[in-house]
């Protein structure tokens, strides 16, 4: 049995966080990961904050089970959906996108579990200072929003740098990648991508099949110009997006203009010419829609057995 500090902080049986995936992460997905014994977190980044709000409520009905609301930095509704979390008692609030340094006064002083998504050791410092009780380390092999550092020099490195648990994220999607990150000093992970093929996520059927049809390098990077990497699928709309960057004539408000909405598209519609998936190097490992409770149940006895099997190096 697994078992680490991120356990008895959160409450949950198995140290594995669903990633906070803008759009996609409603009750429906983090209800179910948070039943089979890990993290569903709930994305703020959605139509508006009263979806959010329902989408908690829901979430409660669903499971008796501790989940967690992501809140990225730059959304318009993140102050608002601060407070949801307040009044609703949500048990933990992951970030991402930036510092949570206006927020973690109330909080913390509401009890609220702060564990944000940091891409260098200087945040994690930064975020253990303010009282945060755990940091994601997410790696550049993630899907959407990404920092410069990948998950193998960055978490060990995180590790380091902070006494509060350590969670990775990035690139994992297995029961290797989860051995390989407590190797590295991590006590728990964060999978974003492997959930997208769950049963239980929602998303339009086009992009689950776009990821269970992805391979090792199915993913780009676009938006480094702008100031904000992502990583999504290769499809005709993020090739145009970084022909766009790269084109001198072409001003920024153009290109941003160019990928306004396009999340939603691929979430939504499936939209295989204006969508922007976004999904994690580890797209090319997911190949089959399972429920939660099977991929996290996989997860764990895949990690188990490589633990177990460790002496055959020595
Ligand atoms: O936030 C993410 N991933 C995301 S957010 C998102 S929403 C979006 N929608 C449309 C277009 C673009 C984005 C999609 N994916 N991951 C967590 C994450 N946080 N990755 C990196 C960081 C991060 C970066 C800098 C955390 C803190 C940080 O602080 C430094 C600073 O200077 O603010």
């Amino acid at each position: 049995m697994i078992k680490s500090r991120i356990c008895e902080l959160t409450g949950i049986k198995y140290p594995i966080f669903q990633g906070g995936m803008a759009w996609v992460s409603d009750a429906s997905l983090a209800s179910a990961v948070s039943n089979a014994g890990g993290l569903g977190i709930i994305s703020c980044i959605n139509a508006d904050v009263e979806t959010v709000h329902n989408e908690i409520i829901k979430c409660k009905q669903l499971t008796d089970k501790p989940f967690g609301v992501n809140i990225m930095l730059q959304s318009p509704t993140a102050a608002a959906v601060a407070q949801i979390v307040v009044d609703e008692k949500v048990p933990v609030v992951t970030t991402g996108a930036g510092m949570p340094t206006p927020y973690m006064e109330q909080w913390l002083k509401a009890g609220v579990i702060v564990i944000p998504v940091v891409a260098s050791t200087a945040i994690a410092e930064k975020m253990e200072r303010m009282g945060a009780s755990a940091v994601i380390a997410e790696g550049g092999e993630s899907g959407g929003h990404i920092g410069e550092m990948n998950t193998m020099a960055l978490v060990p490195q995180v590790c380091d740098a902070v006494k509060i648990p350590v969670i990775a994220a990035g690139g994992i999607a297995d029961g290797r990648g989860m051995a390989a990150a407590l190797m590295l000093g991590a006590e728990g992970i964060q999978c974003g991508t492997r959930f997208l093929s769950a049963t239980e996520c929602t998303i339009h059927e086009t992009y689950k099949n776009k990821i269970i049809e992805a391979n090792d390098t199915a993913t780009i990077v676009t938006g480094k110009s702008l100031g904000h990497p992502v990583r999504s699928l290769k499809t005709p709309f993020s090739r145009k997006f970084a022909d766009m960057e790269k084109d001198p004539s072409q001003t920024d408000q153009a290109i941003m203009e160019f990928g306004s909405g396009s999340l939603r598209k691929a979430v939504k519609n499936g939209d295989v010419k204006m969508g922007s998936f976004m999904a994690g190097q580890s797209a090319g490992m997911v190949k089959k829609i399972q429920p939660a409770k099977e991929i996290i149940e996989e997860i764990i006895q895949e990690t188990e057995t490589l633990l177990r099997g460790t002496d055959k190096y020595l």
